[in-house]
């Protein structure tokens, strides 16, 4: 943890600043995409910290493109980042797991070069009992020749990813990004509305202390997913044992075992047979940050960042950490029948 002084803080806006430097042929284009996603962060951690005062909490009665009941903080975080994004002139095109289509930058904007995806809020249906929420996005550049972006910009395999990252809205709320430099983490201070840098070039554990899995499926799961879990808890074979921690807020658990080192894994079950977790808002985002703090990411037969999207709303087995314990989720898991086209 970074100790700053009140007199010498690094504002998020000044490193990304400062991060842009290193790319001499930058336009600032991407600094700009990134300071957007911040302040939309801050709009929505405004909301989320108002939930329980104000009467916005519960279901708003639609279903997004899922099947799941929106809540209304989803409809509002959504347009927040839709809102803050579509003018700029820096993007595309956007997609977002609440919208069963594209969305396109409106015609009275100017159209950029980069396609932001994003989940607004991960994790809503914790909302009601205060549990931390958060916020994923990924930045890809435009391929496509035209000036609105189209589907095969977004359907690029996370390793084309250019920044990728998360909001927690938790105790405090936290900005963690990465642009392949590291993965670095910000704290909102709300005494001056500012992100400060507090977790530079954070580094996960090679080993983990926990794992996060939603052991109510076990009776679902395959024999080699069976075997991993008992594994990962020291019943079988030799290894130590993990300590299990699920909150069931995917960015909390994903944050959590980022700084304390450990799995979080969401196996396909009947149910669920290619996972419930999105490759493109979800998984691939936090496959890029979590690499780049030294950790992994598989769908348990291959490299997340490397699976190449066929569909927007894509889902994906996650196996997710520390790199000792997915590497031996990559071993026990080979040849696993549940990964059969996932
Ligand atoms: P909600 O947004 O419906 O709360 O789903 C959260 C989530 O997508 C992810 O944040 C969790 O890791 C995962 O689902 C939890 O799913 P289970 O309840 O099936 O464990």
């Amino acid at each position: 943890m970074l100790q700053n002084k009140a007199t010498s803080v690094v504002t998020i806006e000044r490193f990304i600043i400062e991060e842009e430097r290193h790319f001499p042929e930058a336009t600032g284009a991407l600094s700009g995409v990134l300071n957007d996603v911040a302040l939309a962060a801050k709009m929505i951690a405004n909301k989320v910290r108002m939930a329980g005062l104000v009467d916005i909490l519960g279901s708003h009665g639609s279903e997004n493109v899922q099947g799941e009941v929106q809540q209304k903080l989803d409809v509002l975080s959504n347009e927040i980042i839709v809102k803050a994004m579509d003018h700029t002139g820096r993007l595309a095109g956007m997609a977002s797991e609440e919208n069963a289509e594209i969305i396109p930058i409106p015609d009275k904007f100017r159209c950029g070069k980069y396609c932001l995806m994003f989940d607004p809020l991960d994790g809503s249906s914790n909302i009601d009992v205060n549990v931390p929420v958060g916020t994923i996005f990924s930045v890809v550049a435009k391929t496509s020749k035209g000036k609105n972006a189209t589907l095969d910009d977004f359907l690029q395999p996370g390793a084309k990813q250019v920044a990728a990252g998360y909001v927690i809205y938790g105790s405090s709320t936290m900005f963690v990004y990465t642009t392949g430099q590291g993965a670095h983490g910000f704290t909102l201070d709300p005494s001056i509305g500012e992100f400060l840098l507090s977790h530079p070039d954070i580094k996960t554990p090679e080993t983990g202390r926990y794992l996060s899995v939603n052991d109510s499926y076990e009776p679902q799961w395959d024999a080699p997913v069976k075997s991993l879990m008992r594994q990962l808890r020291g019943v079988e074979g030799n290894r130590k044992s993990l300590n299990v921690r699920y909150v069931g807020s995917l960015v909390a658990d994903v944050h959590r075992n980022l700084l304390g080192g450990g799995i979080f894994a969401y196996p396909a079950n009947p149910k669920s047979p290619k996972g419930k977790l999105r490759l493109l808002y979800e998984a691939n985002p936090l496959a890029f940050l979590v690499e780049q703090a030294g950790g992994a990411a598989i769908n348990g037969k291959q490299r997340i960042l490397d699976v190449q999207p066929t569909e927007l709303h894509q889902r994906t087995p996650l196996y997710i950490g520390s790199k000792a314990d997915v590497g031996l989720a990559a071993k026990v898991l080979a040849g696993s029948p549940e990964l059969v086209g996932a």
